[in-house]
């Protein structure tokens, strides 16, 4: 059960113990998906429960965070192996007013491991550098993540930004808030709940 000893060690804010049965997970074999989505992710969806319901604070919550990125570091080489011939270009950031990156680097991973060159704006980006960088490295998609509702609109500023530049760069959304009927209604190009369905969906629109 590693899996379930890398969630417990997520909590536990147990960095080197969630590093150890991450390894030993991967040289067991164990998928990694199934590492990545038991183990690591769980563990943070647990986290924003235990926060939601006041038995967490945020200092806990960024360590158990940091935690959690210490095995997805492990895992990232299997993310992005493979794909020599370029996709084409993806800027993916995190919207203005949010520091949550561990769903955009996961997306930003996944989009290397598919071939496409990516460009990682970081957190608490503003419409004008998606626009700008979008622009400067003629990107095919602009990638935008948010964790909070309050943030949200800023994704609609960025969107409209996009379309108002007259730029053809097709703008797609995700985070946990986020919905399919939220990106109908600020004209984004595209909607994923989750990593592997950002891939899919940045495949299809360059296609
Ligand atoms: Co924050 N936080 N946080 N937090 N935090 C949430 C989001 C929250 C739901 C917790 C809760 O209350 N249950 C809540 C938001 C409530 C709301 O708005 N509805 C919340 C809050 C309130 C806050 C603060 C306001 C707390 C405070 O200060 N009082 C504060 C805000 C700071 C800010 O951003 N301005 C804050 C701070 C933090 C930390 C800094 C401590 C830390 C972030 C550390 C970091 O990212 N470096 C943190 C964390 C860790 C969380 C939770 C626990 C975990 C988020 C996470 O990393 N999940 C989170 C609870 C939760 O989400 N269950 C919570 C794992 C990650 C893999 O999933 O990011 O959803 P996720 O990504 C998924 C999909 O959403 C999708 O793909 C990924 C999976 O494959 N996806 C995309 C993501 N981006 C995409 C882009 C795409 C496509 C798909 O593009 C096309």
């Amino acid at each position: 059960m590693t899996t379930q000893e890398i969630f417990n060690a997520v909590l536990a804010r147990d960095e080197a113990t969630v590093i150890a049965k991450t390894q030993e997970a991967m040289d067991a074999g164990t998928a990694i998906e199934t590492i990545l989505n038991d183990g690591l992710i769980a563990s943070m969806d647990e986290v924003g429960e235990q926060f939601s319901s006041g038995e967490l604070f945020v200092p806990e919550m960024l360590m158990s965070a940091r935690t959690m990125k210490a095995g997805l570091e492990l895992l990232k080489p299997h993310l992005v192996e493979g794909q020599s011939q370029s996709k084409g270009t993806v800027v993916i950031g995190t919207v203005k007013g949010d520091l949550h990156d561990i769903g955009k680097n996961l997306v930003a991973m996944m989009m290397e491991g598919a071939g496409f060159e990516v460009v990682d704006l970081g957190v608490d980006v503003d419409s004008d550098a998606f626009v700008k960088n979008a622009a400067d490295k003629n990107a095919d998609v602009i990638a935008l993540s948010a964790l909070l509702t309050t943030t949200m609109p800023a994704m609609e500023t960025t969107v409209k930004a996009i379309k108002e530049a007259g730029m053809s760069t097709k703008a797609i959304i995700g985070g946990a808030p986020v919905t399919q009927s939220f990106a109908d209604e600020i004209g984004a190009d595209g909607y994923s709940s989750d990593a592997p369905g950002a891939v899919r969906l940045a495949k299809d629109l360059v296609a």
